[in-house]
């Protein structure tokens, strides 16, 4: 095992690796921007290095700044979080090339991931549903237009160099097929320097159910059950739980179904490491849509009802161990529910950020908190507008609801110009179609409403 890593990430989550990794006898190096001086994070490790200005591509997205960190500290691994660098591939190569191991999947299978047109090809040929499109990019309208007339309006073009919704454009007929060329092209040549896109068929109203995945250096995979992550808003996930609540409602085949495809597809990918698979359901039928490779913010849903510690895993696979679990010997146990608490308006969903002048975190059985923040500091927009999570576990999902209510209910943050989202989880948990686990990604534009 690791001696020593660098966490190359902020707020919560690289608090929660520092705090996962002590028990295990690992010491830690937090990284810090001149925005987080002082922070909870840099705290909680047993060192921490400045490694530039507020903004993300002088801190945080700086390699150089980083490896430079981990070199001083004599860090022999690096733990990337999620966000920032921690799906780019030239800087997990750019950590190995350096001597020390990333804390994360093989650039290799990075790669073959991010191309989302190919992974959809490779998944394919592996047996994986897909929804049904083209097969890798299109580069003329004619080509698209006969590709959607063989599909079926209507169609989704999804930029190829994207992913997690980015440079997405729906259209209904050959006319704003066009359109959604022109516009979806654009967008991702300025932000991911590619305009190759693909097409899918539109589904108006899915699930989003996402498949965890642990795999080791040995040959070893498996999955780890599912999470329900259908409400969102605008690409931005607001709660999230495991089980699905197809779950209760008796859909197990069809989410073992799903579990069977999640593992194919990774290991197409030839994946290692902590991964997700990410499924769209609607009625019976489940496709693929694209697997993220690295620990995703929701996690804490499957450790709570798994007991399985992921972070813990993540090194010790990274660390050359066998991944000894067998999904035989795993049990799922009651049901949890995250809350992502936003620095955010809870009507208009604007960004909030400000100064903290109270934070009192809920207790109680069955409630975890895992924040970035605390009272007395400053919210800035230089981050993500999260700044923490609320985790609720119940033995099923109607203790899960109520005790995650009840935390909702006296989690106090206030601040100066600072306003959460608090008030809208309030709103989604008290809500009969949530109770009644009735979701898709449309849920916040039909659901849990302010009332005036
Ligand atoms: C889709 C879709 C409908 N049909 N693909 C958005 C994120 C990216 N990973 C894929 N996304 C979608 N792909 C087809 N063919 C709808 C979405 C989508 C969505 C997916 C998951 C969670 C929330 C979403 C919100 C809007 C759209």
């Amino acid at each position: 095992m690791f001696r020593k890593i660098l966490i190359a990430n902020r707020g919560e989550i690289a608090r929660r690796i520092s705090e996962a990794v002590r028990p295990m006898g690992v010491s830690t190096v937090a990284v810090y921007s001149d925005a987080d001086e002082g922070a909870p994070h840099t705290r909680a490790a047993d060192e921490a290095v400045h490694i530039g200005p507020a903004a993300p591509r002088e801190s945080y997205l700086n390699a150089e700044a980083i490896l430079a960190a981990a070199k001083k500290t004599g860090a022999e691994a690096i733990h990337p979080g999620y966000g920032f660098l921690s799906e780019n591939a030239a800087f997990a190569r750019a950590v190995h090339d350096a001597g020390m191991t990333f804390i994360g999947p093989p650039p290799e299978s990075m790669e073959r991931m991010k191309d989302k047109a190919e992974a959809r090809r490779l998944v394919t040929a592996a047996g994986v549903p897909t929804v049904p499109g083209t097969e890798g990019t299109v580069s003329t309208t004619e080509e698209a237009k006969a590709a959607a007339a063989q599909i079926g309006y209507p169609v989704l073009v999804k930029a190829a160099g994207g992913g997690g919704g980015i440079g997405m454009m729906p259209a209904r007929d050959d006319e704003s097929l066009e359109k959604a060329l022109r516009a979806c092209g654009d967008r991702a040549r300025s932000a991911f320097g590619r305009d190759a896109v693909y097409l899918e068929r539109y589904l108006e109203a899915p699930r989003h159910i996402e498949v965890q995945i642990l795999g080791d250096h040995h040959g070893n995979l498996i999955h780890l059950f599912e999470r329900e992550c259908s409400i969102q808003r605008r690409h931005q996930k607001v709660t999230e739980e495991a089980p699905s609540p197809l779950w209760w409602q008796g859909k197990r085949d069809l989410l073992e179904r799903i579990y069977d495809a999640a593992v194919r597809a990774a290991n197409a990918f030839g994946y290692a490491n902590a991964g997700t698979c990410e499924f769209l359901v609607q009625g019976d039928e489940f496709f693929f849509i694209e697997m993220n490779a690295r620990l995703q913010v929701e996690h804490p849903v499957t450790e709570l009802t798994t007991g399985v510690d992921l972070i813990g895993w993540q090194l010790r696979i990274a660390a050359g161990e066998k991944l000894d679990l067998h999904p035989s010997r795993i049990e799922r146990r009651g049901a949890a529910i995250e809350m992502r608490v936003y620095a955010e308006d809870p009507i208009r969903f604007f960004p909030a950020p400000g100064k903290i002048t109270t934070w009192e975190e809920p207790t109680g059985e069955g409630v975890r908190v895992d924040a970035g923040y605390e009272a007395g500091q400053m919210v800035t927009p230089f981050y993500d507008p999260m700044i923490a999570k609320l985790i609720a576990w119940g033995q099923d999902r109607s203790e899960a609801i109520a005790r995650g209510l009840a935390a909702v209910r006296s989690f106090k943050i206030e601040g100066e110009k600072l306003k959460t989202n608090l008030p809208l989880h309030e709103r989604i948990l008290a809500d009969d179609a949530f109770a009644a686990g009735d979701l898709d990604t449309h849920f916040l534009e039909k659901h849990a409403r302010p009332s005036k």
